[in-house]
C-alpha cells in the first residue's frame, strides 16, 4: 500500500496555541487526524511527523523520495533558508508538494521566498489548514504518482 508523508517543520507543534489570527485555530492532531481519515477512505496510508530539527526533516525526506512515496511538505521557517532541503528533495527525487497555512506572499519578506518551491511538484499556500487537505487530494487524483 503506498504512504503518503505529511512532514512538518519547526514549531508547527504549537499549531492551534498561538496566533490563531494568522495560522487558525486547528492543532496539528486535528490535521492528523482528519487526513489519516481520508487516507484510510482512499486505501493509502498515512505517516505523519513534525520536527524542530533540520537533520530529521532531511533523514525523513531522503527515505520517502528514496522509496518513490509522495511528501506533503510544510518545512515551516526552513522553507526560506535551507539549502539542505532543497538538495535532499533534489538529491532523493522526491516528490514534494509544498503546503503553507498562511499567504506567505502577503506576509514579510523574508517570506516570500522559498527554496522548496522550486524543487517542489506543486505548492499551495494561504488555504489555513485545508492546505494540507488539497495537496492530499493532489496526490490522490493523480494516482500516476503513487507506488502501489
Ligand atoms: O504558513 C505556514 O505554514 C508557515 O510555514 C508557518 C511557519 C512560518 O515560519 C512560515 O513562514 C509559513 C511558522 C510555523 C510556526 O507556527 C506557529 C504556530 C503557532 C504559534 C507560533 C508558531
Amino acid at each position: 500500500m503506498t504512504t503518503i508523508h505529511v512532514l512538518n517543520g519547526p514549531n508547527l507543534n504549537l499549531l492551534g496555541q498561538r496566533e490563531p489570527e494568522v495560522y487558525g485555530h486547528e492543532t496539528l492532531a486535528m490535521i492528523e487526524s482528519r487526513l489519516a481519515a481520508t487516507c484510510k477512505a482512499r486505501g493509502v496510508s498515512l505517516a505523519f511527523r513534525q520536527s524542530n530539527h533540520e537533520g530529521e526533516l532531511v533523514t525523513w525526506i531522503q527515505a520517502a523520495g528514496l522509496a518513490r512515496e509522495p511528501i506533503i511538505l510544510n518545512a515551516g521557517a526552513y522553507s526560506h533558508t535551507s539549502i539542505a532541503l532543497h538538495d535532499a528533495i533534489k538529491g532523493a527525487h522526491a516528490h514534494v508538494i509544498e503546503v503553507h497555512l498562511s499567504n506567505i506572499h502577503a506576509r514579510e519578506s523574508f517570506r516570500h521566498v522559498s527554496l522548496i518551491s522550486p524543487v517542489a511538484r506543486g505548492v499551495i499556500v494561504g488555504f489555513g489548514a485545508a492546505s494540507y487537505d488539497l495537496a492530499l487530494e493532489a496526490f490522490l487524483s493523480d494516482r500516476a504518482d503513487l507506488k502501489s
